[in-house]
C-alpha cells in the first residue's frame, strides 16, 4: 500500500496537520526549529537526522510512496525537495505552503503546491487524486517524449468519448496530426460523430493493420485489444499505453496502463490529466470532452460516478454552448426542412402520440425531427419516419416516465425489421418490401396509421400475458 510521508517544517505546522486529522497510511514526521525539540506534536516524530537524504532513507520509501512538505520556508523546502530527489528522482511531491508561490519552488516535474487552507480533510484528498494524475502525465511524456510518431488507436467506428479522449491527449502531448495522428480501423459512421470531427476539427485516419507499424510508439484509448478480434494484429499485443474506462481484457501487455472501471467515461480520465498539470483548456478542447462525457453517460444518467460528474462540472465552466449546439444539432439541409414542413402541416397528437412522416429524407434529419416532435403539447411519444434508400427508419422520443422507448420500438418492429434504444431513445427500420407485404401500400397515410395503430398496440401492452 502507498504510503503518504509527511514532512513538517517545525511544531505549528506538525500539530495544525495532527489536529485535521491524520490518515492511517499516512507516515508523521517533522523537523524541529529551534527550541522546540521538546514540544512534540502528537503522533509526529522527529525526522532524525534531519534533513537529508540519509533520514529520509531510514522511513524505507518506495517508489510509490508519496510526499508532502509542509513549510512556510523557500529553503527549507527546497532542500527537502532535493534530498528526496536523490532518493528517487520521479517522487511524487505536494508543498503545502500559504506563502511560498511556483516561483519560490525547484523544478520538478511531479511537485504541485497548495495553500493551507487543503488540510481539511476533503480537499487534500482531492490534491492527492490531482498528484497521482500528474504523475501519470509525467510517465506518459517521458515515455513517448522522445518517440517521432506516436499513433493514437481508436474503435473501428470511433464514437465521442473516445475520439475527444485521444484529441485531448495529443493536446497533452503537444504534438500534431503529423507526429501524433488519430487512427481507426473503421470509419468514423454516426451523423453526430462526424459532426464532433467537423466542429471541432478533429481527423481520424482510416488505417490498416500493417500500418501501424509506421509508428514509433502506440498509444490506445478508450479501447483495448481484444476489441480487435480474437487474433488482433501483433503489434496491438505490446501497446505503449493504453487508457480505457472499460473492464481489463487479457491478453496483451502495455507498458502504461490507466484503466478506471468506475469511471462513465476516458474523457473524465483525460480531464483529470489536464487539471492536474494545469493545463489550459480552451472552449473546443473543453467542449469536445464535454460531448463525450455526456454521450459516453447519456447526459450523467446510468454509469456515472462522481468523477465524471466533477470533471463535467469542470469542463461546463469554459466548453462553448454554440459548438455544443452545432454537434448536437447537425445543419439540417433544406430538402429536409420541406420535409418536415410537409409534415408538420399535418401534425396531430392523439393518444399522447405524435408521429410526423417525412417522406424521402437524409437519414440524420429523422432524429432531429423526433426530439422536436416531442415538444408538441401533450405528446408523450414522438416518432420520426423517413424514407431512407430501401428502408422505413424511424426514431422514437418518449418523455421518460412511460414504457421503455427501446421495448415499445422492439415489439413494433417484431417479425419486420429492426430496432432498439434505451429508455427515452430508440431507432427503428422496416424494409419497405416488407412494410408493403403486410400493409400493402406505403404512402404517407398507410405508413403514419400502421404506426399508429402498431405504436399504441406495444405502449399499452404491459408484456403480462407472456
Ligand atoms: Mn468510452
Amino acid at each position: 500500500m502507498a504510503r503518504r510521508i509527511i514532512i513538517c517544517d517545525g511544531a505549528e505546522s506538525a500539530r495544525l496537520w495532527s489536529r485535521t486529522g491524520a490518515d492511517e497510511l499516512e507516515v508523521l514526521t517533522w523537523i524541529p526549529r529551534e527550541d522546540e525539540s521538546r514540544a512534540r506534536p502528537s503522533g509526529f516524530k522527529i525526522l532524525q537526522g534531519g534533513l537529508e537524504e540519509e533520514a529520509i532513507a531510514k522511513l524505507e520509501p518506495t517508489p510509490e510512496d508519496e510526499y508532502a512538505l509542509v513549510s512556510d520556508d523557500g529553503p527549507w523546502t527546497r532542500l527537502a525537495v532535493r534530498e528526496i530527489r536523490k532518493l528517487d528522482k520521479g517522487a511524487s511531491i505536494l508543498v503545502l505552503s500559504d506563502s511560498l508561490t511556483e516561483d519560490d519552488l525547484p523544478e520538478h516535474p511531479s511537485l504541485r503546491r497548495t495553500g493551507w487552507k487543503t488540510l481539511i480533510r476533503d480537499d487534500i484528498n482531492e490534491e492527492f487524486g490531482h498528484l497521482a494524475n500528474l504523475q501519470r502525465v509525467v510517465e506518459i511524456r517521458e515515455l513517448l517524449g522522445t518517440r517521432e510518431k506516436v499513433g493514437i488507436l481508436l474503435q473501428p467506428d470511433p464514437d465521442p468519448d473516445g475520439i475527444a479522449s485521444a484529441y485531448a491527449l495529443r493536446y497533452l502531448l503537444g504534438r500534431k496530426r503529423t507526429t501524433a495522428p488519430l487512427m481507426s480501423f473503421g470509419q468514423v459512421q454516426r451523423p453526430e460523430n462526424q459532426a464532433l470531427c467537423d466542429a471541432i476539427g478533429i481527423e481520424v485516419r482510416v488505417i490498416t493493420p500493417e500500418e501501424l507499424n509506421e509508428f514509433d510508439a502506440l498509444v490506445l484509448v478508450d479501447v483495448q485489444p481484444n476489441v480487435f478480434g480474437d487474433h488482433p494484429p501483433e503489434r496491438l499485443k505490446q501497446p505503449d499505453v493504453v487508457i480505457d474506462h472499460h473492464p481489463e481484457r487479457p491478453g496483451y501487455s502495455a507498458t502504461i496502463k490507466d484503466l478506471r472501471v468506475s469511471y462513465g467515461a476516458t474523457a473524465s480520465i483525460l480531464t483529470e490529466y489536464l487539471r492536474a498539470t494545469k493545463t489550459e483548456v480552451n472552449a473546443k478542447l473543453a467542449t469536445a470532452l464535454l460531448y463525450g462525457i455526456k454521450s459516453d453517460t447519456q447526459y450523467l444518467g446510468r454509469q456515472t460516478s462522481d468523477r465524471d460528474m466533477l470533471s463535467f462540472a469542470y469542463l461546463h465552466a469554459s466548453h462553448s454552448p454554440a459548438l455544443l449546439r452545432r454537434i448536437e444539432r447537425p445543419a439540417l439541409p433544406i430538402d429536409g426542412l420541406k420535409a418536415l414542413g410537409r409534415a408538420l402541416a399535418t401534425t396531430d397528437v392523439r393518444d399522447g402520440i405524435n408521429i410526423l412522416v417525412l417522406g424521402r429524407v437524409r437519414e440524420d434529419v429523422i432524429p432531429q425531427v423526433a426530439d422536436m416532435a416531442l415538444q408538441a403539447e401533450g405528446a408523450e411519444w414522438s416518432i420520426a419516419v423517413g424514407t431512407v434508400g430501401r428502408n422505413l427508419v424511424f426514431s422514437v422520443r418518449n418523455v421518460g416516465y412511460v414504457r421503455a422507448a427501446g421495448d415499445v420500438v422492439r415489439a413494433v418492429v417484431e417479425g419486420l425489421g429492426v430496432g432498439g434504444g434505451h429508455r427515452s431513445m430508440a431507432k427503428g427500420i422496416i424494409p419497405l418490401k416488407a412494410f408493403r407485404q403486410v400493409y400493402g401500400r406505403a404512402d404517407r397515410n398507410q405508413i403514419r396509421s400502421a404506426l399508429y395503430d402498431a405504436f399504441v398496440r406495444a405502449i399499452n401492452d404491459t408484456g403480462d400475458e407472456f
